[in-house]
């Protein structure tokens, strides 16, 4: 069987990303059409040897009939837009955050926890790009040592805002005006990802903490720290990790290196995000017991945050969705 997909948010870097990433992993596709804002109607979007024409996203855009929609054009269109599809029998896989917490919403990691999904899932959350490379790892500790206690610090690509993400480390490198961020982000860093809360978290912190509470399925206590670096794709996690239960480290290199989401790398190896542009796997690294704590556990997590962080994982999910007959 094959079947009919809508991609919306054609242009945008995730978007983009949908298109390459469905191609290569022949996606069984029927049809395939491209939505985003009226400022892009008309343009051409070449995809499995063919061109398309991008169209203007409307209320009666899904009424032609699809199987899959791919969102990714930010939170507004997702909230205005993906029960109009969902209302029509098509499933959403959205990458925006509208969705992710909702109750009775699935927030998937296929790795960590597909089973999860039905066939009454017709809106599915696409779950942030730092907290879907973090779980990974972690559901193996989890199933291990049973987590009590998580401590983010991220060091996240430019590209986790985009193409003006990007054009802003071009902007700082030539000391341009009108910059995208606050600050230059060329030779500089800035803990300050998306918007500061009443807490004095950052928006992009508190979504760790309440994601990897969901995917996991369990309270956890859990802070974070999430800062932009100049760095164009790649995004980088030191994550602490306590336990209820004594870790054996063995037990844990042996998991990590056999299982087939995950790049280990041993001993005092580490990933960086060069050695991840354009994979889908979850690269691991500098593990090594927190001295500190009774039964703790440090590593070094590196992922695509384009590819693995959003549009593969929502690939995945479809993939998956396809294969337990659930479409
Ligand atoms: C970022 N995770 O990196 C956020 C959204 N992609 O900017």
């Amino acid at each position: 069987r094959k079947y009919r997909v809508a991609i919306v948010g054609a242009t945008g870097m995730v978007g983009q990303t949908f298109i390459e990433v469905l191609k290569e992993r022949q996606f069984p596709i029927e049809s395939i059409s491209f939505f985003a804002s009226a400022n892009s109607h008309g343009r051409e979007i070449a995809f499995d040897g063919k061109i398309y024409l991008i169209e203007t996203l409307t209320k009666s855009s899904f009424d032609r009939g699809f199987d899959f929609a791919l969102f990714s054009a930010g939170s507004d269109i997702s909230l205005e837009y993906a029960q109009i599809a969902a209302d029509q029998n098509i499933i959403v896989i959205d990458n925006s955050s509208a969705w992710r917490m909702k109750p009775g919403i699935s927030l998937v990691v296929p790795e960590v926890n597909a089973s999860v999904l039905t066939k009454n899932d017709k809106i599915i959350a696409n779950p942030n790009c730092s907290t879907i490379q973090a779980v990974v790892p972690l559901k193996i500790i989890d199933d291990l040592f049973n987590i009590t206690r998580i401590t983010y610090s991220t060091y996240q690509a430019v590209s986790g805002s985009g193409y003006q993400g990007i054009a802003d480390l071009k902007r700082g490198y030539n000391n341009e005006e009108n910059l995208f961020y606050d600050k230059s982000i060329y030779d500089n860093c800035f803990p300050h990802i998306d918007d500061f809360l009443e807490t004095g978290y950052t928006k992009e912190e508190q979504k760790m903490i309440d994601e990897t509470m969901k995917i996991l399925n369990k309270k956890i206590k859990i802070s974070a720290t999430c800062v932009r670096i100049p760095v164009t794709i790649g995004h980088s996690i030191s994550v602490h990790v306590e336990c209820e239960k004594a870790i054996d480290l063995n037990q844990l290199r042996h998991a990590y290196k056999e299982n087939n989401d995950i790049v280990f790398y041993e001993h005092n190896t580490y990933p960086t995000p060069k050695d991840v542009v354009g994979n889908d796997l979850v690269h691991v690294g500098r593990l090594r017991k927190d001295l500190s704590v009774d039964h703790g556990v440090i590593l070094w997590v590196v992922a695509d945050n384009i590819r693995k962080g959003a549009a593969t994982n929502a690939v995945q999910i479809a993939e998956y969705l396809i294969k337990e007959d659930l479409v």
